[in-house]
């Protein structure tokens, strides 16, 4: 299938979907987010790990603001609720996401961005919330997902100054997993996408799932929650087949 405004390639159960709207800094206009959707809910058994990047000098420079037009509240409600469908998928949608990261992840980028699993970020990363200055709100999940991150405190602040995180920032406080060159980003990512595909799918899917979903709930039912999820991937034939092959190994 080809999308107008992303590249998607899939190698050796690995794929790789590149924000490709460089010229406008990758800026998440309505094509785009519908791209990123069609791209997920396309993807077939073939690709267990995504690693997402953007083309060009950013990663992503936020909502399309050369798409703002005045709209009802209840417009407004549906689109930023599209947004968090497609950012729901990212991060739940059963394959762990590896975002490449550089320049730009400004505003939604960084909403898109927070949305994955690990993060790796060149030295030229930078981060921002830019709503402020542009008299809107976040609308892409941020309040959460960020706010997760890096804490409501600092991102109350984030919000209200302005403020521009650089990559050395960024890694300290958590939005990225891993800070390298630029020239190493995408090497490392796919690096890493391949050590995630080697994993148990189960324990992926548990890791991706069950460790969210549980950090929202009561210290009683997060702790029931990860009996449940132990025991679905603990009794697995995969399971018991792998702890084998490692008592094996040590045995001989
Ligand atoms: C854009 C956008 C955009 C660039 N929407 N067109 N996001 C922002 O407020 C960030 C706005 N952008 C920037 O601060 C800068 O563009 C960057 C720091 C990201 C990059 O700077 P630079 O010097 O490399 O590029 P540039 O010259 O500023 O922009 C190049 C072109 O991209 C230019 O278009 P051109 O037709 O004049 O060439 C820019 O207009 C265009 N461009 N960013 C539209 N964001 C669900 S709610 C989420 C809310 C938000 O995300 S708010 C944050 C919005």
């Amino acid at each position: 299938m080809n999308y107008e405004n992303i590249l998607l390639s899939i190698e050796d159960g690995i794929a790789h979907l590149r924000l490709n709207r460089p010229a406008k800094r990758n800026a998440v206009n309505n094509g785009l987010l519908q791209d990123i959707e069609a791209a997920l809910d396309g993807m077939g058994a073939d690709a267990t790990v995504v690693v997402i990047s953007g083309e060009g000098a950013h990663f992503s420079a936020g909502l399309d603001l050369s798409e703002h037009q005045v709209r009802t509240p209840f417009e407004v409600l549906q689109h930023s609720q599209w947004w968090h469908r497609v950012f729901h998928k990212v991060q739940f949608g059963g394959r762990p996401v590896v975002a490449a990261l550089h320049g730009a992840v400004v505003g939604g980028g960084l909403e898109l961005a927070t949305s994955t699993h690990v993060r790796v970020a060149g030295r030229s990363t930078f981060y921002q919330l830019p709503e402020g200055q542009r008299g809107i709100f976040v609308g892409g999940g941020a309040s959460v997902r960020v706010s997760k991150i890096i804490g409501p405190d600092r991102m109350t602040e984030m919000m209200l100054t302005g403020r521009r995180y650089d990559a050395e920032d960024g890694y300290r406080l958590g939005l990225s997993h891993y800070l390298v060159d630029d020239a190493e980003v995408l090497p490392e990512a796919f690096r890493l996408a391949r050590q995630i595909a080697t994993n148990a799918p189960l324990s992926n899917w548990a890791s991706i799932n069950a460790v969210a979903n549980i950090g929202d709930m009561s210290m009683a039912n997060g702790l029931y929650t990860e009996s449940m999820a132990a025991a679905l991937a603990q009794s697995s034939d995969e399971a018991n087949k792998r702890m084998q092959d490692f008592l094996n190994r040590k045995k001989g």
